[in-house]
């Protein structure tokens, strides 16, 4: 039998400093509804859907960073998604700033959930790779402190949900190889990544015009390598004076585009995917059993860093 998931993007254009979580849920619940309509199963948010990005600013105040945060989920202001999921049959992935306690110890993650039709939580991801600086950078234009706010995530897994094998990452996660690969050699069949990404690159303003290149070729990289789909969400547009980019898409494990947002604003993009298109690149091309070869990909997770030129020197780090 085939196995069809209807997928929509869920792109959000900015949200201001001042949106309030009740304003940007309504939000979220008009594209979930529209959505339903042309008759979706799940829709896929960008990261921190229920705020601007407030890494881009420095502040010193633990109290007034922990206004972005999330104690629980859903809390009040989130419910009514969790109860239009339940009421409309529909799942949904969403990104938001956690502040939880473990054995005593308050942790603050950049994470995502995934919620079934149910209404209920079956997977959460917390973001591994934190890209950014941890100190206040004057020169910026302006800062990106996830290195201060979050701590790192830990793994990557994946769930069994929507009949399928569904795996998610969140922005800067996407242009990493090692992120779809952990996934798929668990058999991911579809990897679901909310992003902000700024236009402009403060240490390499020369990538600014490449930033929507860069954003498909990973993305579609990472589909095709591992014979997955990948859903990848923005939020998009000009969000407190930082421009940042839409280009939020479906692709299919081929590494085509097959749905892709036309603005930078609301909106949704639709595909009806089919989770046995993994099988073609899974049982062939990157047939893991047959054709890796992990001998030689020691140094992926033995070591960090380039290894030293023989006259000592590596390439070294802007800053
Ligand atoms: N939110 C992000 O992780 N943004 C990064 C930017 C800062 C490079 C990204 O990889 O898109």
């Amino acid at each position: 039998m085939a196995r069809f998931v209807n997928v929509a993007i869920g792109q959000l254009g900015p949200i201001a400093r001042e949106e309030t979580r009740t304003a940007v849920v309504a939000r979220l619940t008009s594209l979930m509804r529209q959505a339903h309509a042309t008759g979706c199963d799940l829709i896929v948010y960008p990261e921190l859907a229920l705020t601007t990005f407030f890494p881009r600013w420095y502040m010193a105040d633990q109290r007034e960073i922990d206004t972005y945060f999330e104690r629980e989920m859903p809390g009040p202001e989130t419910r009514p998604l969790f109860d239009l999921a339940r009421e409309l049959s529909m799942g949904f992935c969403l990104g938001y700033a956690e502040l939880a306690v473990e054995d005593g110890i308050v942790h603050r993650y950049n994470t995502s959930i995934l919620v079934d039709k149910a209404g209920a939580i079956v997977a959460k991801y917390r973001k591994v790779h934190l890209p950014g600086h941890a100190e206040h950078e004057p020169w910026r234009k302006f800062q990106h402190l996830e290195k201060r706010y979050f701590e790192p995530g830990v793994r990557f897994g994946v769930t069994d949900a929507f009949g399928g094998v569904i795996g998610m990452a969140i922005c800067n996660d996407r242009r990493w190889p090692e992120t779809y690969r952990v996934m798929g050699l668990q058999g991911v069949e579809m990897v679901l990544i909310g992003y902000n990404t700024p236009v402009h690159n403060p240490l390499a303003p020369e990538h600014d015009h490449l930033s929507t290149f860069h954003n498909r070729i990973v993305m579609q990289a990472g589909a095709y390598q591992n014979g997955t789909w990948v859903i990848g969400v923005a939020k998009a547009g000009i969000e407190e004076g930082v421009d940042h980019i839409g280009g939020s898409c479906i692709i299919a494990p081929s590494g085509e585009i097959v749905a892709a947002c036309a603005t930078k604003g609301d909106e949704i993009a639709l595909a009806r995917c089919d989770l046995d298109l993994c099988n073609s690149y899974k049982q062939t091309i990157f047939n893991f059993d047959l054709h890796r070869q992990p001998r030689a990909y020691g140094p992926i997770v033995e070591q960090k860093g380039q290894t030293l030129m023989a006259d000592g020197s590596k390439v070294a780090p802007r800053r």
